[in-house]
C-alpha cells in the first residue's frame, strides 16, 4: 500500500466528552441535555447512560498512554460546556478546566498535537430548559463559554472546532427527536439554525480576539447523495436533500450564501435575516473539517420530511448498516475543496462500528483494518491530486457511547470492556500505528 502523505500531516484519533469521560456532577459539573435524554424511555437503545461511560475522567491519563502508544501525531477531544459553566453561564468553573488543562499538558508533553471541539453536542440543561439554541441569547451564551476555554488553553491549543456536526444535532435533535434534547419542532429547529450560525461566528470572534496564532474551523459530516434511480423525481429528491444535509451551515458560514432549502426545511418558520446577521454569519475560518462515513441513497417520497425517503445502502455495509464507499471520502474532500477552498481540509472523523470479539487479550477486527486501509487510500489519492488535506483522525480512539445506540455500536481501535473498563488495542489500533510509523520513516529515507 503505497500512500503519500506531506511532512507535516496529523494522523490521530478524535473522541467526545459525553461519550467517553462519564462523572457529570464531577467538580461542580451540572447535567447536560445527553444527560436528561438518556432517562426519557426508550430514547437510548438497553437503556443506557453517560453516568460512567469510558470513565475517561478518571481513566484520562491511561488513555494517553495509550495515545502515546499508538504513535499518534494528533488527538481530537471535546470539552463539556456543563463542566466549564455548569449554569451555561456566568463566570468559569476553574476546577472544571482543570480537566482539561491537564489533558493538554500531558498531550503536549507526548508530542501530540491537540484539536479542541467546543461543542459536541453536550449543551448545559439549564441553558436548555431556558430556550436552549432557539433562545436569541444563545449566540452570546456560547460567546461567553468559548472565551473561557480560550482563555484558559488558547496558549496551548494550535487547532479548535467550534461545532461538531451542526447538521446532526438540529436534524436529529429537534426535527426528528432521535437525539437530545427529542424534540420534533421545526419552529425550534427553524431558530436554532440561525442561532447557531451565528454562535459558530462569535465564538471566531472570540477565539481570534484570545489568540492571533491559533487555526479555527468547523467540523460538519459531508456525504455522497445518490439517486435511487434516474427518475427526475429522484433526482430532485437527492439534489434537495444533499443541500439540506451538506450545505445548510456550510453556504451561509463560507459562501455567504443561503441554500433554498432552508425555506422548504422551515417553510413558515424559517426565520428572518437582517442584512447584518447574514453578513455577521459568513465568517472566514482557517480550516474545514469533514467527518465522513459512507453515501446516502435518496428516492422521491411525497409524504415525507422534504418529500425524501432514504433507500437501504448497498452491501458491504458495517453494524450500523451505513454503506461502505472509501471513494466516497475522496468525493466529499473534492467537493469542499472546489465549492469551499482554497480551506485546509481535515477528515475530523472516519471510522466503522463492528461487533469485535476478544480472544487470549487480541481483537482481530480485519473488517475494521480493511476499512481504515481502503479510506486511508483515498486520503493520499487526494494529497496527490493537489487538494490540501492536512490530517486524518481515526473516529475512535475508544469504543464508546454512541448516542442512541448506547454502547452496543463499537467504533473504537481501541477496545473497551464496560464492565471492567479494561482497554485493549485492537489489531486496526496497531495497524495504524504500524501506518503512522511507516509513512514517517518513509520521510526519513
Ligand atoms: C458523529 C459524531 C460522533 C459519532 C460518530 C459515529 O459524527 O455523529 O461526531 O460522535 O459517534 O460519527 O456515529
Amino acid at each position: 500500500m503505497s500512500l503519500n502523505f506531506p511532512d507535516n500531516f496529523l494522523f490521530g484519533s478524535a473522541t467526545s466528552s459525553f461519550q467517553i469521560e462519564g462523572h457529570p456532577h464531577a467538580k461542580g459539573a451540572q447535567p447536560s441535555i445527553w444527560n436528561t435524554f438518556c432517562k426519557k424511555k426508550f430514547a437510548v437503545k438497553n437503556g443506557h447512560n453517560g453516568t460512567i461511560a469510558c470513565n475517561h475522567y478518571e481513566l484520562w491519563e491511561k488513555d494517553l498512554e495509550i495515545i502515546r502508544r499508538l504513535n499518534l501525531d494528533s488527538y481530537r477531544f471535546s470539552v463539556a460546556w456543563p463542566r466549564i459553566l455548569p449554569a451555561g453561564e456566568g463566570p468559569p468553573n476553574e476546577k472544571g478546566l482543570d480537566f482539561y488543562d491537564q489533558l493538554t499538558d500531558r498531550l503536549l508533553e507526548y508530542d501530540v498535537t491537540p484539536m479542541l471541539t467546543l461543542y459536541h453536542w453536550d449543551l448545559p440543561e439549564h441553558l436548555q430548559a431556558k430556550g436552549g439554541w432557539a433562545h436569541p441569547q444563545s449566540p452570546d451564551w456560547f460567546a461567553n463559554y468559548t472565551r473561557a476555554v480560550a482563555s484558559r488553553l488558547a496558549d496551548r491549543v494550535p487547532l479548535w472546532v467550534t461545532f461538531n456536526e451542526p447538521w446532526v444535532f438540529l436534524h436529529l435533535g429537534m426535527v426528528t427527536g432521535e437525539h437530545a434534547p427529542g424534540y420534533r419542532d421545526p419552529a425550534h429547529a427553524a431558530m436554532a439554525w440561525k442561532h447557531v450560525l451565528l454562535a459558530h461566528s462569535r465564538s471566531v470572534e472570540t477565539l481570534r480576539s484570545c489568540s492571533e496564532s491559533i487555526e479555527v474551523g468547523l467540523a460538519c459530516n459531508i456525504s455522497p447523495f445518490i439517486p435511487a434511480s434516474s427518475d427526475e423525481k429522484d433526482i430532485e429528491a437527492t439534489s434537495r436533500m444533499e443541500a439540506y444535509h451538506n450545505r445548510l451551515f456550510l453556504d451561509p458560514w463560507l459562501k455567504d450564501s443561503f441554500p433554498d432549502v432552508a425555506d422548504h426545511a422551515f417553510g413558515r418558520y424559517t426565520p428572518a435575516w437582517t442584512e447584518s446577521e447574514r453578513s455577521e454569519a459568513a465568517t472566514e475560518i482557517d480550516f474545514l473539517g469533514i467527518n465522513y462515513y459512507s453515501p446516502n441513497r435518496i428516492a422521491h417520497q411525497s409524504d415525507t420530511f422534504l418529500e425524501v425517503g432514504i433507500r437501504p445502502p448497498k452491501p458491504p455495509v458495517t453494524d450500523m448498516n451505513w454503506e461502505i464507499y472509501p471513494e466516497g471520502l475522496y468525493e466529499v474532500l473534492e467537493w469542499a475543496f472546489e465549492r469551499y477552498g482554497p480551506l485546509d481540509l481535515y477528515v475530523t472523523e472516519n471510522g466503522c462500528a463492528y461487533t469485535d470479539s476478544v480472544g487470549n487479550g487480541i481483537v482481530k477486527d480485519n473488517r475494521r483494518i480493511h476499512y481504515f486501509k481502503n479510506h486511508l487510500e483515498q486520503c493520499s489519492k487526494a494529497v496527490s491530486d493537489g487538494i490540501p488535506l492536512k490530517g486524518y483522525y481515526a473516529w475512535s480512539l475508544l469504543d464508546n457511547f454512541e448516542w442512541s445506540f448506547g454502547y452496543e455500536k463499537r467504533f473504537g481501535i481501541v477496545h473497551v470492556d464496560f464492565s471492567t473498563q479494561q482497554r485493549i488495542i485492537k489489531n486496526s489500533g496497531y495497524f495504524y500505528r504500524d501506518l503512522i510509523t511507516s509513512v514517517k520513516e518513509g520521510k526519513k529515507e
